[in-house]
């Protein structure tokens, strides 16, 4: 390889579960130790509460604010839509993300509303044509052992019934990129899984594996 050779693209990897899996443990210890062998990652989180679009999601979900059930939805989607542009080219820069919820959250959690004419299908439209991650790290766990670390909180869908109906969601919703970890074991016996599918994912885009959408 000359020095002018491209350099390969960053791989997208995603944690996706119902509340309280892990998620953001895994994420933050999967960047630490791909910094520590020197990849260049950066942690991405959905939604981003940050943007104005993210602020009146934060208000909803803590129960500030009521929002029609299909206007939040596109509210979720849209702060995805509206991070597309960076995401892009911090991948094409060779940056691999690690992701903290994203699209299959936002189709999961709709459709686990039960409302009519906001079906799977529905829910899957608006984020159709978004990157897609090399590799979709679902951390399983009951909802009742994972209501039991610390409880859930007081935000909006934080409650057993909700997270049974999102966690068949989310069975629905697999595909070619998911990897499903058993994440009521230890948080090492998790994470080195997680490492192993990580690296397996930052290789394949080492070799050219494409983006997909
Ligand atoms: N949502 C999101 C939508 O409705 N539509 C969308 O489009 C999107 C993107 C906010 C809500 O928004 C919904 C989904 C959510 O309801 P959030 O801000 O990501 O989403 O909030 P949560 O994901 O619910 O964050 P949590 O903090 O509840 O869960 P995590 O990140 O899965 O869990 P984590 O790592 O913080 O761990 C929870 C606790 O368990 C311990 C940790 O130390 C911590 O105390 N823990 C373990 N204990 C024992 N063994 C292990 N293996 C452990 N791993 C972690
Ligand atoms: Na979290």
């Amino acid at each position: 390889n000359s020095s002018t050779a491209h350099k390969p693209r960053g791989s997208f990897i995603l944690f996706e579960g119902g509340d309280r899996c892990g998620k953001t443990t895994q994420s933050e210890n999967l960047v630490k130790h791909l910094s520590s062998k020197g990849v260049d990652v950066a942690l991405w989180k959905f939604p981003d509460r940050q943007t104005a679009i993210g602020q009146m999601i934060n208000a909803y979900l803590q129960g500030k604010t009521e929002t029609d059930d299909a206007a939040v939805h596109l509210l979720f989607s849209a702060n995805r839509w509206e991070k597309r542009e960076s995401m892009l080219a911090a991948l094409s820069a060779g940056q691999t993300l690690v992701v903290d919820r994203y699209a299959y959250s936002g189709a999961a959690f709709t459709a686990a509303k039960g409302i009519p004419g906001l079906d799977l299908e529905w829910c899957k439209a608006p984020d159709k044509g978004l990157p897609a991650p090399d590799a979709t790290i679902y951390l399983s766990m009951m909802p009742e052992a994972a209501a039991k670390r610390g409880g859930y909180g007081s935000e909006r869908y934080e409650k057993e019934e909700m997270q049974r109906s999102v966690a068949q969601r989310f069975q629905d919703l697999r595909d070619a990129t998911w990897h499903t970890l058993d994440a009521a074991r230890s948080i090492e016996a998790v994470g080195s899984d997680v490492t192993r599918i990580a690296e397996a994912a930052i290789e394949a885009c080492q070799e050219g594996k494409p983006l997909e959408h």
